[in-house]
């Protein structure tokens, strides 16, 4: 895990010895937050990347392959998405695509760790000018909440069209939001008809944690969806898991409200694709059933 002096590459690795990683020039800033290690890269190709406890959160240049399909795949299934929360998310990302929406009312970020919105804001072109309107408390639709979505989640009174999961991965310390009792709290606070989804891990080296958060879902949601999509600066393709509540059929999207987006990754007109998988992964899907 981490940065390689030799070859100056910053290099994740995954289990059995697969690695992901970018040539690097410096590395920029680097924290012990309350929560994990922070790093911040200049990398060779691709801007700067964020690095939380050795993993690759972002590349600047390819991180809408990312939030592209975790935000709009669900806000254009959703027949009218006003009320959103965002859980995780700090770097400011997938809430920057949400506010796109001009459907959207309200949309509330939780984030548990102040020190990566504090760092997002300084050093990555994400979402800087969304992250010091919603830190100043100045942006009309959004509000930015320090916490633990996990709590956030059981108390409060809100509800919600749309919910985001956007997450570390669904091992070490980020598992309890891949939990029942979690995704249980989500189903209460979605709207008669809603939304969730969450980012669910690379679908070859965590394929067991997909399966598992997949049939947890199952237990809760009315009907669940997997897709996947190839991310840049992940090990690819890359779950999402979506849960429905109620009467929304996910396999279609608004095309008029995708025209005016002008998504560059994520290509609504084509959304049955995204439901195209390895053999194996649909047998594994059908046997959870
Ligand atoms: N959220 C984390 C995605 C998980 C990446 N996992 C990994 N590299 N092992 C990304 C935050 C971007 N808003």
């Amino acid at each position: 895990m981490g940065f390689n002096n030799e070859d100056n590459a910053f290099i994740e690795w995954y289990p059995r010895g697969y690695g992901v990683g970018f040539k690097v020039r410096r590395r920029l800033f680097e924290t012990q937050t309350d929560y994990q290690r922070l790093e911040i890269y200049e990398t060779e190709g691709f801007g700067k990347l964020l690095v939380l406890d050795g993993t690759v959160q972002l590349v600047e240049v390819g991180e809408e392959s990312y939030h592209e399909p975790l935000v709009h795949t669900v806000m254009l299934a959703h027949p009218n998405p006003r009320r959103i929360l965002v859980i995780g998310g700090g770097d400011g990302g997938a809430l920057r695509e949400v506010l796109r929406h001009k459907t959207v009312e309200k949309a509330t970020m939780v984030e548990i760790d102040d020190g990566v919105v504090e760092a997002s804001y300084l050093y990555l072109d994400i979402a800087k000018d969304l992250l010091d309107r919603l830190i100043k408390g100045e942006e009309p639709r959004g509000k930015l909440i320090i916490g633990d979505g996990v709590k956030y989640l059981r108390e409060t009174e809100e509800r919600f069209d749309v919910i985001i999961v956007d997450s570390t991965d669904p091992v070490g310390p980020a598992k309890l939001l891949f939990s029942e009792e979690f995704f249980r709290d989500a189903y209460e606070k979605l709207n008669d008809r809603g939304l969730y989804i969450t980012q669910a891990g690379s679908v070859y080296l965590f394929t067991n944690e997909l399966m598992d958060a997949y049939r947890t879902m199952k237990n809760v949601f009315d009907r669940v969806y997997y897709f996947s999509f190839p991310v840049i600066g992940y090990a690819s393709p890359w779950g999402f898991l979506v849960g429905v509540k109620g009467d929304i059929d996910f396999t279609k999207v608004d095309l008029e409200r995708a025209k005016e987006l002008d998504l560059y990754y994520y290509d609504p007109g084509r959304h049955e694709t995204l439901f195209q998988m390895p053999r194996y992964i649909r047998k594994l899907l059908e046997e959870g059933d």
